[in-house]
């Protein structure tokens, strides 16, 4: 399995070729939640697969041919089939590939794990708005608080299941979906939004056991000097802590 690139690919790059037969793409950013839960996803499956670095403030010219909006994550198969969106994209893996299968076959238990997808959308808009305020030194005490509600709603659900995970007592697609939240919140500066939530730090602790989870950490020191230099607006952010 081949994981992220040796660096980014900006405007003035070269498209890559074809993805080799055996093998599907991935085009990231190695700081992406959203891409995040696609190479959970790759990871906990064992799929083979390669890793092409985006650089999103200086996009190639190139990329727009494989997503409209420029956005990453984005699948390239070998046979030139382009997919698109973190939650579409995890659950072609699911079902295109063999093995472990991360989603229930249970018609109503997968059902439910997309309601409570549903139930999470405020999430992600809230921890970037969180880190932009602090990161910009504005007041987020109101956002904070926004945020401790929908993880009080969470803590809800986990008690109600009473369940380790969101889908039960195992790790499954849902508990991958929603887990790059979770892991930036300290490198966020956010982390006591989970005070109040026992139940909903007991799964993080859960979380961070899987091998998936581990094998896919971000180092905070190369997360933080990351969004030092995303902050500045610095051009090397996205080559940031990459070997060449
Ligand atoms: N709804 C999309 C998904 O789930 O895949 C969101 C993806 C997304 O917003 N990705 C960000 C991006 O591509 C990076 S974290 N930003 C570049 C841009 O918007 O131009």
């Amino acid at each position: 399995m081949t994981d992220d690139a040796a660096r980014t690919l900006g405007r003035g790059s070269a498209p890559p070729g074809p993805v080799p037969e055996g093998l599907i793409r991935l085009y990231s950013m190695r700081f992406c939640p959203y891409a995040h839960r696609t190479r959970l996803v790759l990871q906990a499956k064992g799929i083979r697969h390669e890793v092409i670095n985006i650089n999103l403030r200086n996009k190639p010219e190139w990329y727009f041919t494989k997503h409209p909006f420029g956005k990453i994550p984005v699948l390239e198969n070998s046979k030139c089939q382009l997919i698109y969106e973190s939650v579409i994209a995890c659950e072609y893996l699911d079902d295109a590939y063999p093995g472990r299968k991360l989603y229930p076959c249970d018609s109503y238990e997968r059902a439910r794990q997309k309601m409570l997808l549903d139930l999470f959308y405020k999430v992600p808009h809230l921890t970037k708005e969180c880190l932009i305020a602090s990161r910009c030194g504005r007041e987020c005490a109101d956002l904070k608080l926004a945020l401790r509600q929908e993880f009080c709603n969470l803590e809800e659900i986990l008690g109600y299941q009473n369940t380790v995970f969101f889908g039960g007592d195992c790790i499954s697609m849902i508990d991958y979906l929603f887990w790059p939240w979770f892991e930036r919140l300290d490198v966020y500066g956010i982390a006591d939004c989970v005070n109040h939530t026992p139940a909903l730090r007991l799964w993080i602790a859960a979380m961070k056991q899987d091998p998936t989870v581990c094998a896919l950490l971000i180092d905070k020191n190369i997360f933080l000097g990351f969004l030092n230099l995303y902050f500045q607006n610095n051009p090397d952010a996205f080559d940031y802590g990459l070997s060449c």
